[in-house]
C-alpha cells in the first residue's frame, strides 16, 4: 500500500515534469525599414546610438547571415508574414502604392492567421505595405490581425515636403510622392488622422503596442505583436525625445527613436512579468537607401544596398531574443525572413495549411546552437520574372550571380555597380564569391586561376534548377495598377482631390 502510494506520487511527479505545459509563448516581431547591415551599434556602426537593440543582441542570438527575401519593401513583408517568396503571392514588381488595386491575396495565410486558432490575441502596429484596395479589403484586420494602428504604406508615398517634423515648422528634408493623398493613419479600417503628425506618431504606436501587451498579459492570453516601424525609411523624422540626440544627424535620431521603441516593448514585458515567456525577433525589410547619402542607411562592409541583389540589398541585421530559452551568442548559420513563420509554427504547434512554404524552422539554430535546415538563399530582383528567374543563388558559403543590375535606390556611392545606370548584365559563367572569406563580393572566383570553381557552379545550378521546379508565379498584384479613387481619404465626398482629403 505504502509502496503503491510512493509509486503514484513518483509517477505524478514524473508526468508533471515530462508533460508540464508552459503557457504558449508570446511573440513579438520588430521590423525596421530600409535599415542596413551596418547601421546598428551591435553590428559595428561607430556613431549609431542603439542601446536597446545592443541589449537585445547581448542577451540574445545575433545573426550574421540573415536575409530578407527581396531588396524592396512590399515583397519582403509578404514573405515575412507568409513564409513564401513574393513571386508565389504576387507581390511584385516593386512595391504597392496608395491607390493600388491589389494587395496580399486573402487566401495567403499569415503568421497572425496560423496563431488565431490557438487563441492568440493579434495586433499590428506601423507600416503594412501589403495593400489597402477596394473597400480596404487588404488591411491587416482582414489578414488575421484583431487590431491595427498604422500608416498602411511608406510615409514617402505622399507629399512629405508639407509634413512638419519636430521642432514644429521645420520641413522634412527632400521631396516625396506628389499628386496623391497626404499620409493617413488608420485605426483598424478607419482613418484616424490625415495627414499624420509625425512628431507624435511613434508615441501613439508605442502606447498602442504596450497597452496591447499589458492587456493581453492581464487577460492571460498569449499574443502576437507585429511592430513594423517606419524608421529608418526616408524621410527621417523623430519626436521631441530623440531629435538632436544622436551623433548621426536625422538618420541617427530616427534610429534612436526606433531603438527607444525596442526599450519600451522590453519594459512592458518586464512590467507584465512575461519577459521569460516571450519570443522576440528583430530584423529589417531590405537594405539601405544609399541614394540618400548621409541621410540614408549603411550596408557596412556589404556591397551596394536597396534595390540590388548584392549582399547589401538583402542581408540584414537580425536578433532573436528569449531570456532563459535562447542562449546569448552569435550565429553564422544561414537564415531568412522566410523562416520566421515556420519557426513560430514550430514554437506554438500552429497548424500549417498544406501550402508550399519556402522557409525552414530555425529552432535548431535558436535553442541548440545547431545547424540551419536552410542551405540556400535565392535572390529575386525587384521585378522578378519567369524568364530571368533568380538573379543570384547562395549555396553554403558560395554565391553565384547569374545577373546583376544596379538601382536608383543605391545611387551615389563610389561603387558604380550599385547605380541605376549599371544596366542589367548577364554573367556566363556566373560571378562567384566566397561570402565567408569575401563578404564584400570583391573577388570573383569564376576565373581560370580557380579551376575548382566549375564544380561549385554545378552544385549551385543544381540547387537553382530544383528550386525553380517548385516555383509557381502568382498573379502580379502590383500589375493590377492604381486607381486614385482608392487612395485613402478622410472625407470621401470632398473635392478637389487629393488635397481635400484631410481629417478635420
Ligand atoms: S520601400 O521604399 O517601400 O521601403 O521599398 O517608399 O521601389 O518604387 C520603394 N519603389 C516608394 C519605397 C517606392 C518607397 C519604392
Ligand atoms: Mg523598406
Amino acid at each position: 500500500m505504502r509502496l503503491h502510494a510512493v509509486l503514484v506520487l513518483f509517477c505524478l511527479g514524473l508526468s508533471q515534469k515530462a508533460f508540464s505545459v508552459s503557457p504558449p509563448p508570446n511573440i513579438i516581431i520588430i521590423f525596421a525599414d530600409d535599415l542596413g547591415f551596418g547601421d546598428l551599434g551591435c553590428f559595428g556602426h561607430p556613431s549609431s546610438r542603439t542601446p536597446n537593440l545592443d541589449r537585445l543582441a547581448a542577451g540574445g542570438l545575433r545573426f550574421t547571415d540573415f536575409y530578407s527575401s527581396s531588396p524592396v519593401c512590399s515583397p519582403s513583408r509578404a514573405a515575412l508574414l507568409t513564409g513564401r517568396y513574393q513571386t508565389r503571392s504576387g507581390i511584385y514588381p516593386g512595391v504597392l502604392y496608395p491607390g493600388s488595386r491589389g494587395g496580399l491575396p486573402l487566401n495567403e495565410t499569415t503568421i497572425a492567421e496560423i496563431l488565431k486558432p490557438l487563441g492568440y490575441a493579434t495586433a499590428m502596429v506601423g507600416k503594412w505595405h501589403l495593400g489597402v484596395g477596394p473597400n480596404r479589403t487588404y488591411l491587416p484586420i482582414n489578414q488575421g490581425f484583431d487590431q491595427y494602428l498604422g500608416v498602411p504604406y511608406s510615409h514617402d508615398q505622399g507629399p512629405c515636403q508639407n509634413l512638419t517634423c519636430f521642432p514644429p515648422n521645420i520641413k522634412c528634408f527632400g521631396k516625396c510622392d506628389q499628386g496623391v493623398v497626404t499620409v493617413p493613419l488608420f485605426l483598424n479600417d478607419k482613418i484616424q488622422q490625415q495627414p499624420v503628425h509625425f512628431p507624435d506618431l511613434v508615441a501613439s504606436y508605442d502606447k498602442f503596442a504596450t497597452d496591447f501587451i499589458s492587456s493581453s498579459a492581464k487577460g492571460k492570453r498569449p499574443f502576437f505583436l507585429y511592430y513594423a516601424s517606419h524608421h529608418t525609411h526616408y524621410p527621417q523624422f523623430a519626436g521631441k525625445q530623440s531629435t538632436g540626440q544622436s551623433l548621426r544627424g536625422p538618420f541617427g535620431d530616427a534610429l534612436l527613436e526606433f531603438d527607444n521603441t525596442v526599450g519600451a516593448l522590453l519594459e512592458a514585458l518586464v512590467a507584465s512579468g512575461i519577459q521569460n515567456n516571450t519570443f522576440m525577433f528583430f530584423t529589417s525589410d531590405n537594405g539601405p537607401e544609399l541614394m540618400r547619402m548621409s541621410r540614408g542607411g549603411n550596408a557596412g562592409l556589404l556591397k551596394c544596398g536597396k534595390g540590388t541583389t548584392y549582399e547589401g540589398g538583402m542581408r540584414e541585421p537580425a536578433i532573436a531574443y528569449w531570456p532563459g530559452k535562447i542562449q546569448p551568442g552569435v550565429t553564422h548559420e544561414l537564415a531568412s525572413t522566410l523562416d520566421v513563420l515556420p519557426t513560430i509554427a514550430g514554437l506554438t504547434g500552429a497548424k500549417l495549411h498544406g501550402v508550399q512554404l519556402d522557409g525552414y524552422d530555425m529552432s535548431n539554430i535558436l535553442f541548440n546552437k545547431g545547424m540551419s535546415k536552410r542551405n540556400a538563399m535565392f535572390y529575386y530582383p525587384t521585378d522578378p520574372s519567369e524568364m530571368y528567374s533568380v538573379f543570384a543563388v547562395r549555396l553554403g558559403k558560395y554565391k553565384a550571380h547569374y545577373y546583376t543590375q544596379g538601382a536608383g535606390h543605391s545611387d551615389t556611392t563610389p561603387d558604380h555597380d550599385c547605380h541605376f545606370d549599371a544596366l542589367l548584365k548577364s554573367h556566363d559563367p556566373p560571378l562567384l564569391f566566397d561570402l565567408e572569406s569575401d563578404p564584400s563580393e570583391n573577388y570573383n572566383l569564376a576565373t581560370a586561376s580557380h579551376p575548382e570553381y566549375k564544380a561549385v557552379l554545378v552544385k549551385i545550378l543544381d540547387a537553382k534548377t530544383q528550386f525553380e521546379k517548385t516555383m509557381v508565379f502568382g498573379e502580379s498584384q502590383v500589375g493590377k495598377g492604381s486607381d486614385p479613387a482608392l487612395e485613402p481619404c478622410c472625407d470621401p465626398q470632398c473635392s478637389p482631390k487629393p488635397t481635400c482629403c484631410v481629417c478635420r
